[in-house]
Formats: C-alpha cells, structure tokens, sequence
C-alpha cells in the first residue's frame, strides 16, 4: 500500500526534524509570569511581521479570534462578518456564547470580501433599540471562498469604511502568509489599516499548535487578561513557541510552492468532466462533484489513499501543505484518475 497522500487541510502538516530540534532546545520560563524568553521572543516577531505593536501566542486559530473579538467587544453589542468566515461558521458559535456578541452575517462575495454598500447599510445608528456595532471582522485567505486571497484594495475599501464609521477591524489572517505571497506583498501590508490580526503557525507554517493575536499594545494587554480567563495561558510555552520561531525563519518563503501544487492538483482534478474546480488562488483547492455523491467520491478516494473533506453538500476541499510535494500531486493525480473513470454511488 502506497502511502496516504492526506489533502483534508494544512492543519496536518508535521514538525520537521529541525523544528522539533528548536523545540527541544528552547529556552523557557513561565510565560503567566511573562518570563518565557522563546514566548516573548516569538511575540516580537510575529508583531514584526503584522507591522502591529504588540502580540500574544494563543493555543489556536479558533482563541485567537475570540480573544479578538472579546476584547473588541462588550457583551450585548453586534459584530459584522461575511457569512462564510470561519468565525460565523466553524467556531462553535464562540463569539455569541462566550464573547456574548450578537454576530450580523453579510454575503460573501465569491472573492472573500464584502460589498462595502451592504456594510455601510448593517451599521446600526445609535438607538436605544439597537446593539452597539465596535467591530467588523475580515479573513485573508479566505478559507470557505477557495483560499481567496481578497485584493488589498477591497480590504482597504472595507476598513476605511469602517474606520469611518467608528468601527474596529479585525482580520483573520489564520493564512496570512498565504495571502501575503498570493498578492505579492508583506503580511504587513495585508494587514495594515486592520487594527487587530491573528495568524496560526499551525498551518501553512508546520508547527504542531499556535496562533498569535496581534495589535496595539494596550489591546494585546486586555487580550492577555483574556486569554487568561479562557483558559490559554500556558507555561513552560517557550518548547511550542520556538516552533513558531523555527516557522517564521523558515517556513514563509517556501509557501509559493504550496500554492504551484494546489493549482497543478486543480488543473488534474478539472481534466475529469465529474469535478469542477475552479483555479485556486492558494493553497485550498475546492472541487464541485457533477455526478454521484460526495460520500462516494471521498471514500473512493480514501480507498486511493487520497484524504479530502467534504466542504458543502456536493463540494470537495484538498489542501496543498508543506508535507505534500509535487511529486505527492502527481502521484495522487494518478491514484484519482483511477477513481475518476468509474463513478461511485
Ligand atoms: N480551519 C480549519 C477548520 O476549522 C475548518 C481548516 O482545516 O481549514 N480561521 C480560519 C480562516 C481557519 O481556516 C481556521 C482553521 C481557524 C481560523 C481556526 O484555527 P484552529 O484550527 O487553530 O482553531
């Protein structure tokens, strides 16, 4: 049996040798205290990297955002967000149920971004019926979109707005890296007129865990409290965090790489008239099934040893990571082409 080819997100890929050698290296202290040298040296660089003052390494993607929104907030006011963010959708309802925010979803448009007339008219006017709107959240890449990366101008079109409006923005960058190389610019500018960032090392970067929050100093203190209060503060977190250094030394030029192989996958994928794929812009590839059913397409698939998750009733979603060669996708376009001729039921 050949080995598995596993496509189902870039959340699976593993440490290097050389990042778990850091990791078994790393200097460490008690971060609570704030004294974890490899912590504070990675909440450096990730503020570097945001062009932001400040930042805070968080478990996940998923408290990284909460802890965003929780800050921004108060509980009772209403935050606005597309309706595919991974915030309204694959959070478990986090921001209403712990951040207590009523969330006001706004249509996506298929790039990621958001119409800005349809922003400007959910802004709420003061009332005495109506919740505060403090924040506007944006994501880049956009995960459900197809890995869009949202051209800067539409983000700086909805945070100017937003700003004008009185509104905060936070981004979630959870692929930010992967943005950033898309539209050929610094993670910086991609984030920069977004007041808050988060970004995960878990991903795209290969680390086993880890996210970062990042913003003005002041914010980042009050998002620290509340991290506390989640449950996030880790300890001897300089072993994790020096993954991330490892990752954000190594693992960000290389990211092109991701994004060449996601659009070979795609180009294989749409040769079988069963799948519609259109191209990628990153590294998330998302194929529509035109005949039989999603089920039996994964499972012929997995049978392959080709690992996908279904993402919509009739939808596929492959994603390309630093595990995963060109060699990996042609070898694996090879194995779906095998599945392709005969289709499942
Ligand atoms: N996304 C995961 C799943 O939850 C869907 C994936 O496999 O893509 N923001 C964005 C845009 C994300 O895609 C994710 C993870 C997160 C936040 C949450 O990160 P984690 O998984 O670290 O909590």
């Amino acid at each position: 049996m050949s080995a598995i080819i596993d496509l189902r997100s870039d959340t699976v890929s593993k440490p290097s040798d050389a990042m778990r050698r850091a990791m078994a290296e790393a200097e460490v202290g008690d971060d609570v205290f704030g004294d974890d040298p490899t912590v504070n040296r990675l909440e450096a660089m990730a503020a570097e990297r945001a062009g932001k003052e400040a930042a805070v390494y968080v478990p996940s993607g998923t408290m990284a955002n909460l802890i965003s929104v929780m800050t921004h907030t108060q509980p009772g006011d209403e935050i606005l967000l597309g309706d595919h963010c991974h915030i309204f959708n694959y959070e478990v309802a986090g921001a209403p149920r712990l951040a207590g925010v009523q969330t006001h979803p706004l249509p996506n448009l298929p790039g990621g971004g958001l119409d800005p007339a349809a922003v400007e008219t959910a802004i709420r006017e003061p009332n005495i019926h109506t919740p505060r709107n403090p924040l506007l959240c944006l994501e880049n890449t956009h995960n459900r979109c197809g890995g869009a990366a949202v051209p800067l101008a539409e983000m700086d079109a909805l945070t100017a707005l937003a700003h004008g409006r009185g509104l905060a923005v936070h981004l979630d960058g959870a692929r930010i890296f992967n943005a950033a190389a898309a539209l050929g610019v610094t993670a910086a500018r991609v984030a920069r007129d977004c007041d808050t960032v988060s970004f995960c090392l878990s991903k795209g970067l290969g680390c086993p865990v880890g996210s970062l929050v990042c913003g003005p100093k002041e914010f980042i203190a009050l998002a620290r409290r509340n991290r506390k209060m989640l449950g996030g503060g880790m300890r001897q977190a300089g072993i994790l965090a020096a993954a991330g250094i490892y990752a954000l030394e190594h693992n960000i030029d290389r990211i092109h790489e991701d994004h060449e192989n996601a659009a070979l996958l795609a180009e294989g994928l749409g040769r079988h008239e069963v799948f519609h794929v259109r191209r990628p812009q990153t590294n998330i590839v998302v194929a529509d099934i035109v005949r039989g059913t999603l089920a039996g397409w994964l499972q012929a698939f997995r049978r392959e040893g080709v690992l996908a998750v279904a993402f919509g009733p009739a939808r596929m979603r492959l994603v390309t990571h630093l595990n995963i060669s060109r060699g990996d996708i042609e070898d694996a376009l090879g194995r779906i082409a095998r599945t392709a001729g005969a289709v499942p039921a």
